[in-house]
């Protein structure tokens, strides 16, 4: 077995093994009962795939003449969209990186960083969460321990005005990739949005075509209060992808579901540990082949 399938299957051991309770297993192919697929249904729910979208998946699968566990996969997938392939042939490649605080924004950028190096790429990360000196010195060991080079200034200077200076850099040292990291209070702190608006705009003037992604980086044992701050953040921030990390450390892996169903917008890699190695692209099928017991 490939090792980064090992990962996302170690990662997502909570959720299948809280799920294996309920579903049945060893009846794959069998029509499944209606309290069994009450049970199921149950189990969807409380893995976050929240209430509505448990209820219209568990209700497709009665539909059909078939109604087995084979369905309940098939119906799980049918959630995700066809995903468009990245906006990441600018060069440099401007990725602004979003999310509350804790949630793994700096860690999910050093894993970046790192994969970036290792594809051969130059990569500069912009220290914009200038709130805490030790934010920044985090960011710093990251972005060393990957190769990658950083653009900081002292704390309390203006986020808009590293992301400018960052791009800047990126555009006349030739980077491929430009990383900028953000502070990440909570989101219905105003000020916050505004400083994240104004980087946005920023970042704009210093090239027109930029950020061509903005990653907002979720943690999966958020519960509903994710569903909110991607509604929030989307609006501000123009939100282009999602990043759901810690899945290795709850058993609401759902919450991935929940998410692509509510909004229209794409999950490009999920954290399934604190290592380097723990940064997984994010694929539907084998996702939902981890999340769901073994036949
Ligand atoms: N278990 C686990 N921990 C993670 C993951 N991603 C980040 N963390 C941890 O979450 C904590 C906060 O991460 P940090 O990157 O500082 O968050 P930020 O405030 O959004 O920049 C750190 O202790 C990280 O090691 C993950 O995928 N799995
Ligand atoms: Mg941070």
């Amino acid at each position: 077995m490939a090792s980064w399938l090992k990962r996302l299957g170690a990662g997502l051991s909570r959720s299948r093994e809280k799920l294996s309770k309920l579903i049945p297993g060893n009846r794959a192919g069998e029509k499944l009962t209606d309290s069994e697929w009450q049970d199921i249904e149950d189990a969807l729910i409380m893995a976050d795939c929240g209430p509505e979208l448990s209820i219209n998946i568990v209700n497709k699968c009665k539909k059909e003449r078939q109604d087995n566990l084979h369905q309940l996969k098939e119906h799980m997938l049918n959630v995700f969209p066809e995903v468009k392939s990245l906006n990441d042939d600018k060069k440099p490649f401007v990725l602004l990186v979003v999310g509350v605080n804790g949630t793994g924004k700096t860690t999910t950028i050093g894993k970046l960083a790192t994969m970036y190096r290792q594809q051969g790429k130059k990569v500069l990360v912009g220290a914009a969460d200038t709130f805490r000196a030790a934010a920044v010195e985090q960011l710093s060991v990251w972005v060393t321990r990957a190769g990658a080079d950083i653009v900081k200034q002292a704390e309390g200077s203006d986020p808009a005005a590293v992301s400018f200076d960052t791009i800047q850099r990126g555009i006349s040292r030739d980077y491929d990739v430009v990383i900028i990291d953000t502070a990440g209070r909570v989101q219905t702190d105003t000020s916050l949005m505004n400083e994240l608006a104004k980087v946005h705009r920023v970042i704009q003037k210093a090239m027109p075509s930029a950020p061509h992604e903005v990653w907002h980086v979720v943690d999966a044992g958020t519960g509903q209060n994710a569903i909110n701050q991607v509604e929030k953040f989307k609006e501000i921030a123009h939100t282009t992808g999602l990043i759901v990390t810690k899945l290795d450390g709850t058993a609401k892996g759902g919450i991935v579901l929940q998410l692509t169903h509510r909004f229209a917008i794409p999950i490009r890699y999920i954290g399934v540990g604190e290592t380097l190695e723990d940064l997984l692209p994010f694929d539907a099928s084998n996702f939902v082949d981890e999340l769901l017991p073994k036949e």
